[in-house]
């Protein structure tokens, strides 16, 4: 069963080899970003709240995001395999999203052997990209959020609050690093090598 977190700075292509990853292995993409946004073009509570902070290159509040991929992990579409492109990016984000898989059907004797089977049950793709280049990539992107400011911004926070996850999924031996500068078609060959060898 294909369950993988995407994790990466900004313009790494988490969400470009996401969605081709999870097209091969027929498992939904979940991205935190293009549901905020469509949230934030429904004008949604949610969108409302989300957009002040999307606007500045600043992350949602771990409890709107938590409980957005609670919701949507429900869905028949994500019992069997999931790509999770942009989820966690924080620490707060990776413990709650453990214990919210804890409480679903495990054994509550055992809290310290059901916490090791859910490390093993997903790998996490950490996407690597210098800072010029994923500075560049996103200028050309043109997103609403990709303006010089906000991308300086955008990449701060990742080295504050998302860089971490490195460590604590290296720790729980989750991590697989490819590097991800190259062309869209070589990154999606590494890691696709790197997924088969994981399942
Ligand atoms: P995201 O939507 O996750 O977007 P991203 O990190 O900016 O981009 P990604 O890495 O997916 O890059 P992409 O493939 O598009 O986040 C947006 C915002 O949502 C965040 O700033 C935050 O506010 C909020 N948010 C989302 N999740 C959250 C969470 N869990 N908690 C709190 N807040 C959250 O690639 C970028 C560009 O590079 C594209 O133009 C692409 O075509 C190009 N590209 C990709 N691969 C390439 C390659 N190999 N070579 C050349 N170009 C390439």
């Amino acid at each position: 069963m294909v369950k993988l977190v995407f994790l990466g700075p900004p313009g790494a292509g988490k969400g470009t080899q996401a969605q081709i990853i999870a097209e091969s292995y027929q498992v939904p993409h979940i991205s935190t970003g293009d549901i905020l946004r469509t949230n934030v073009a429904e004008k949604s509570p949610l969108g409302i709240q989300a957009k002040e902070y999307m606007d500045q290159g600043d992350l949602v509040p771990d409890e709107l995001i938590l409980d957005m991929v609670q919701k949507r992990l429900e869905n028949p579409d994500a019992q069997n395999g999931w790509i999770l492109d942009g989820f966690p990016r924080t620490v707060t984000q990776a413990e709650e999203f453990v214990k919210k898989l804890l409480s679903t059907g495990t054994n509550e004797n055992d809290t310290e052997g059901e916490e090791a089977k859910i490390s093993n049950s997903f790998n996490v793709i950490n996407l690597q990209v210098p800072d010029d280049i994923l500075v560049a990539r996103l200028l050309s992107r043109g997103r609403q959020d990709d303006n010089e400011e906000t991308i300086k911004n955008r990449l701060q926070v990742y080295y504050q609050q998302t860089q971490p996850l490195i460590e604590f999924y290296q720790g729980r031996q989750q991590l697989i690093s490819i590097d991800g500068n190259h062309s869209v078609d070589v990154v999606t060959n590494s890691l696709k090598q790197a997924v088969e060898k994981s399942i």
